[in-house]
């Protein structure tokens, strides 16, 4: 897997517009789907509020990232089934070394499933020990507006449309900088069954 040259967006952040063509990106969406058989997606709670998250998520790899009212954590299994996490597909881990070469492999895929008027809050990851590890994100199905802001809450903020088949790089100065979902552009894609966006993210725990 070769990837062009990068789209700068902000200091660390990168993107490849349609790194994936159409036929990559449907076989990618198989690969997930068909490994979320062993992993069935959950609605994650908030920590402390218990108020179910918008989007649906799971996890491939050895730590997966879930949320609840204990709060928020990497742990190796599944908080339903009990099973460990099934491993990152090796599609994925191709992706990853294509686009960050100098990074060993990734401990943990999570996997975000948008229906139409599923959003996710403005919020930084951090609950990585590997912070000098960039994370990064794999967009497959309907448009999403994205909103990349600073290393403050505070910090201006621009909005950003993800598209299908697009990789986006989030590490150096950028990897505590806030984003998040602002929402989904319904219809713009059939790739998901369904409707909606599957978002992938990939990091070192
Ligand atoms: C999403 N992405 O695109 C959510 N996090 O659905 C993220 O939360 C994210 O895109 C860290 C780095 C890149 C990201
Ligand atoms: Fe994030």
């Amino acid at each position: 897997m070769q990837l062009p040259n990068a789209l700068p967006i902000a200091q660390g952040v990168r993107l490849w517009p349609q790194a994936l063509n159409p036929a990559q990106q449907s076989e990618l969406l198989e690969v997930v789907l068909s490994t979320t058989a062993q992993a069935p997606f959950l609605r994650p709670t908030m920590p402390r509020t218990g108020t179910p998250f918008t989007v649906t998520q799971t996890n491939f790899g050895t730590l997966g990232w879930v949320s609840d009212a204990q709060g928020y954590r990497y742990q190796a299994h599944h908080p339903v089934t009990g099973q460990p996490w099934p491993p990152i597909p090796s599609l994925l881990l191709r992706l990853w070394h294509a686009a960050l070469p100098d990074a060993p492999d990734p401990h943990c895929c999570l996997v975000n499933h948008y229906r139409d008027g599923a959003r996710m809050g403005l919020h930084q990851d951090r609950d990585e020990t590997a912070l000098d590890v960039p994370v990064l994100s794999i967009s497959l199905g309907a448009d999403a507006l994205f909103r990349l802001g600073g290393t403050s809450r505070k910090s201006p903020t621009q909005s950003l449309k993800l598209r299908s088949g697009d990789l986006l790089v989030f590490g150096g100065a950028a990897r505590l900088a806030f984003h998040g979902i602002d929402r989904i552009l319904a219809g713009s894609s059939d790739l998901v069954p369904g409707g909606g966006r599957i978002n992938l993210t990939l990091r070192r725990v």
